[in-house]
């Protein structure tokens, strides 16, 4: 089973966390309770392949890493479940993607990063 490593970043209290947990157990966590350093698993089939979603719910610190890169936008809502999964899955889909492109370089100066954009809604 292909195992993919998901880190969510963005600033404080913006609903990684949140997000994350309608992921995974799908309920929305009304109360906030600020994160330190969280791990989540879970085993999804993402377009036919069995695969093991290994995820790092992290504190603010990390958010200036996901700000500047040309990402992929994807409106969601911990709240009512809308994009979450599509949000999750479009990482998977970058990071089979760049596996492509490891194999097969289209271009040495393309994007090597994989990561997409979420809102709150
Ligand atoms: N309405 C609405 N509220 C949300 C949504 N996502 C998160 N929230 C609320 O926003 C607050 C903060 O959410 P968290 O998921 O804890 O935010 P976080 O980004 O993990 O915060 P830190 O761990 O401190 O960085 C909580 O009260 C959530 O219930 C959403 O999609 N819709
Ligand atoms: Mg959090």
């Amino acid at each position: 089973m292909t195992e993919y490593r998901l880190v969510v970043v963005c600033a404080e209290g913006m609903g990684k966390s949140a997000l994350t947990i309608q992921l995974i157990q799908n309920h929305f966590v009304d109360e906030y309770d600020p994160t330190i350093e969280d791990f989540y698993w879970k085993q999804e089939i993402i377009d036919g392949e069995t695969c093991l979603l290994d995820i790092l719910d992290t504190s603010q610190q990390a958010q200036n890493l996901a700000c500047s890169y040309d990402i992929p936008y994807i409106e969601t809502s911990a709240k009512t479940g809308q994009g979450v999964e599509d949000a999750f899955y479009t990482l998977v889909h970058e990071i089979r993607q760049h596996t492509l492109w490891k194999l097969n370089p289209p271009n040495e100066n393309g994007p090597g990063y994989m990561s997409c954009k979420c809102v709150l809604s």
